[in-house]
């Protein structure tokens, strides 16, 4: 099905593809517990989710990755609707979850599941497949290290992650510690990007992810989850049962005001990193 779109977005798109790595040990056990925790309920939530999310903060820093090309104008998108690439019984599907920005991330994964059933079941719609502004391919349930994902017109960029392993870092070249590393492969049109911004966006994304950190002590704190400390995708899980993670927005603004539909207490964001010297109002070039 996809096969001729494949084909003209390859031949008509000059892609580069940017390769790069994260560090998501800290946001696997944050994975891990969570879905302890949401055992009962059935849902289960996977890396792809907290990909998106940080994808929303980094496309919000980088806004020419979530445009369009229509002719010589670029078009840059005030909303994030980012697909997803599914492997289907009828070949690649790439269904859309719009406003990821507004949705948390229990949200996320069951419109995910559901979209990702209607694709397997060859019952998506038009509509649940088109509108996107940024798409994230995973391979990682599978396997591989890094691949050239096809960007996926009239998008510019797509970004593949693959499975993550456990790698070795160092960062004084003496003491070494074993972490969980997400490859990443960002392909980017090259009308549009240049390979500076790419790998720019690269970083971001992955710091996005690497200082990803709960935010206080006690349990409730734990539920809390700071993506980027002093950016953008702040997201906060309140108490258990229904999970609110939420986004702070970018700009001014006292912090607390800005928690989009959380119902956090000022002194639960106190006990944590210093949000309010910063987190969403910061502009930081990472
Ligand atoms: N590293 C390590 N493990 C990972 C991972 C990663 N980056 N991403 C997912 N996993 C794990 C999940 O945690 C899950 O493990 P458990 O069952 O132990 O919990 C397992 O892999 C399966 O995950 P999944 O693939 O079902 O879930 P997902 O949310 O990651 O992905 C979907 C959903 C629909 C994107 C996926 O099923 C799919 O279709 N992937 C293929 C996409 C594709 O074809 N891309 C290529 C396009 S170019 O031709």
């Amino acid at each position: 099905i996809s096969g001729a779109n494949l084909h003209r977005n390859w031949v008509v798109i000059p892609h580069v593809t940017t390769h790069d790595e994260a560090d998501i040990t800290d946001l696997e056990a944050f994975r891990v517990q969570m879905n302890k925790e949401l055992e009962k309920s059935g849902v289960k939530v996977s890396m792809l989710p907290f990909m998106m999310k940080a994808a929303v903060a980094t496309l919000k820093k980088f806004p020419e990755f979530n445009a369009s090309l229509d002719g010589d104008a670029l078009v840059l998108k005030n909303y994030w609707h980012i697909g997803f690439a599914a492997d289907t019984p009828n070949g690649l599907m790439v269904p859309v979850i719009r406003d990821v920005d507004s949705k948390n991330i229990v949200e996320i994964t069951k419109e995910m599941g559901d979209l990702a059933k209607l694709a397997r079941d060859g019952k998506l719609k038009p509509d649940q497949m088109s509108g996107g502004t940024f798409t994230i391919s995973s391979l990682g349930g599978i396997g591989g290290i890094y691949f050239t994902p096809i960007i996926n017109a009239p998008e510019v960029s797509i970004m593949g992650v693959c499975k993550s392993y456990w790698k070795q870092h160092s960062s004084d070249g003496k003491t070494s510690a074993w972490r969980l590393t997400l490859p990443l492969s960002l392909s980017w049109d090259h009308r549009v990007i240049d390979g500076a911004a790419a790998a720019r966006f690269n970083v971001h994304f992955a710091r996005q992810i690497m200082e990803a950190q709960p935010l206080g002590k006690t349990r409730a704190h734990q539920r809390a989850l700071v993506i980027g400390k002093r950016n953008a995708a702040v997201c906060v899980d309140e108490f258990a049962q229904l999970p609110e993670l939420v986004e702070i927005a970018r700009g001014g603004g006292d912090h607390h005001g800005d928690v989009l539909g959380a119902r956090v207490r000022p002194e639960d964001l106190n006990e944590g990193p210093r949000l309010d010297q910063g987190a969403g109002l910061v502009e930081e070039d990472h």
